[in-house]
């Protein structure tokens, strides 16, 4: 059963989906859109009011195996809007949402058997080194600043651009979908910051104050709601250049309000953050996203 309490294991996260999928079939569907390295499904759940003309909003998590909040707050949005969705704001009825909680199964499943701080995928690299940093293997800008050449590094970018099934599926899926995306929302931890493009290197998109703006009002959502407060910025010029990321690649193809969002703590706990944060983290993250809906909603 799922709880809010631990962190779970995949099985777990996918039996959810799967038992929401089967209890509420008029709103809810779950498929599978490949398989990571190792064999794993790599699923995303569908919530719709199955209106034609819907906008719809991408999110996930799980791209790096070690930051265990993300899958954790993932799911709480999808237990959220799945068991009260006829109670729901119009706004949060009003698109269809797509969440993949866990990018990486393989790294994650990883992080629970041998190395609770494992990043990358398992993906053989070269000799000992295993495993691709997926958030340096996106095809935008693909091996630029901040992406290793190195399969030692743990921010392998790769062989090549999407080299990887995790990143391939999930950017196939993407491209494919008859889904009108207007946001992008990616879930990491640590360090409460909302990014926006570019990461690749210290650029802005010519949009960028719409960004800047959703940011902050979603960031001024969040302190209110749990008293945590996020930074506000781009990715190269509030932390560090770093190309190939999910979040520049959403935004090449189109999709307007892309952010990666790191979740608590400040480093205190960093990576290994006590359960106890879960709750919290998922409640105030999705007041942040109740305001990029409503944003998506009015334009
Ligand atoms: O370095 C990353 O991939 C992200 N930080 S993390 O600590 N979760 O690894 C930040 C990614 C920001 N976006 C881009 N650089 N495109
Ligand atoms: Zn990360």
């Amino acid at each position: 059963r799922m709880t809010w309490k631990q962190y779970h294991r995949l099985e777990d996260i996918y039996g959810f989906m799967d038992y929401l999928a089967k209890t509420y079939p008029s709103i809810i569907s779950v498929k599978s859109i490949g398989k990571s390295f190792e064999g794993r499904d790599l699923k995303i759940l569908r919530i719709s009011n199955g209106k034609s003309d819907n906008k719809a909003v991408f999110i996930d998590g799980g791209i790096h195996a070690r930051e265990w909040i993300s899958p954790a707050t993932v799911t709480y949005f999808i237990y959220q809007f799945a068991e009260y969705f006829d109670v729901e704001s119009d706004d949060i009825k009003g698109i269809d949402w797509y969440f993949m909680p866990v990018v990486n199964p393989d790294g994650y499943e990883y992080t629970h058997t041998v190395d609770r701080l494992w990043r990358k995928n398992r993906k053989p690299g070269y000799r000992a080194c295993t495993g691709t940093d997926l958030n340096r293997n996106f095809g935008h800008h693909w091996g630029g600043k901040g992406a290793s050449n190195s399969p030692c590094s743990e921010i392998y970018r790769g062989s090549n651009a999407f080299s990887e099934p995790e990143t391939l599926a999930l950017s196939e899926f993407i491209k494919s979908s008859a889904a009108n995306f207007s946001a992008y929302v990616t879930y990491h931890s640590y360090g409460q910051y909302m990014l926006y493009p570019w990461g690749y290197d210290n650029a802005v998109p010519p949009d960028y104050k719409d960004l800047d703006n959703l940011g902050k009002k979603m960031a001024e959502a969040i302190s209110k709601t749990g008293g945590s407060q996020y930074q506000v910025g781009s990715s190269s010029g509030l932390l560090y250049p770093a190309a190939g990321g999910s979040d520049d690649w959403a935004k090449s193809q189109g999709i307007k309000y892309s952010y990666t969002i790191e979740l608590s703590d400040t480093g205190r706990y960093g990576f290994v953050l006590p359960t106890s944060f879960i709750v919290p983290v998922a409640k105030e993250n999705l007041a942040g996203l109740r305001v990029l809906a409503s944003q998506v909603i009015k334009e």
